[in-house]
């Protein structure tokens, strides 16, 4: 298994929980290392832009509404199969068809505020990381 990079936002739900490190230490136990992170306020362009897949569809208002209700913590996520790793961890989008123990049966209340991202490809994972860091703002170890 290949050494890969994913990129993860606690969302404003889980931060106004006040749950942002046990779903880190989560990652974390998991045996992914945080190469980089940062809190930030979304603004409209940059979550719209983040979900620009997701434009046309009816959900896409309330997620951009969402996605800026709050401060989120983005940080990318490395290690072996990072990016399936973490969509296990996560669970399924809807958190009531999520198994139990994932980060979104634990922490999330609907399909619209469902604590965490997580990228969902390789090819997703260098668009999203790049989205939101600079090459020399990643610190492998
Ligand atoms: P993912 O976050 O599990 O990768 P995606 O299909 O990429 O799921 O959708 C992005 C986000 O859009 C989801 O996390 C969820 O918050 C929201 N979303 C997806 N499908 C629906 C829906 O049918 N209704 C409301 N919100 C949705």
């Amino acid at each position: 298994m290949a050494v890969e990079r994913t990129l993860s936002i606690v969302k404003p739900d889980a931060v106004g929980k006040n749950v942002i490190g046990e779903i880190l230490a989560r990652f974390e136990k998991a045996g992914l290392q945080i190469v980089a992170a940062k809190m930030v306020k979304l603004d409209e362009e940059k979550a719209g832009g983040f979900y620009a897949e997701h434009k046309e569809r009816p959900f896409f208002p309330a997620l951009v509404s969402f996605m800026t209700s709050g401060p989120v913590v983005v940080q990318v996520l490395e290690g072996e199969n990072a990016i399936a790793l973490n969509r296990e961890l996560m669970g399924a989008t809807n958190p009531q068809q999520a198994a139990a123990g994932t980060i979104r049966a634990d922490f999330a209340e609907s399909i619209d505020a469902n604590a965490v991202h997580g990228s969902d490809s390789a090819a997703s994972a260098e668009r999203e990381i790049a989205y939101f860091f600079a090459a020399d703002e990643i610190c492998s170890r």
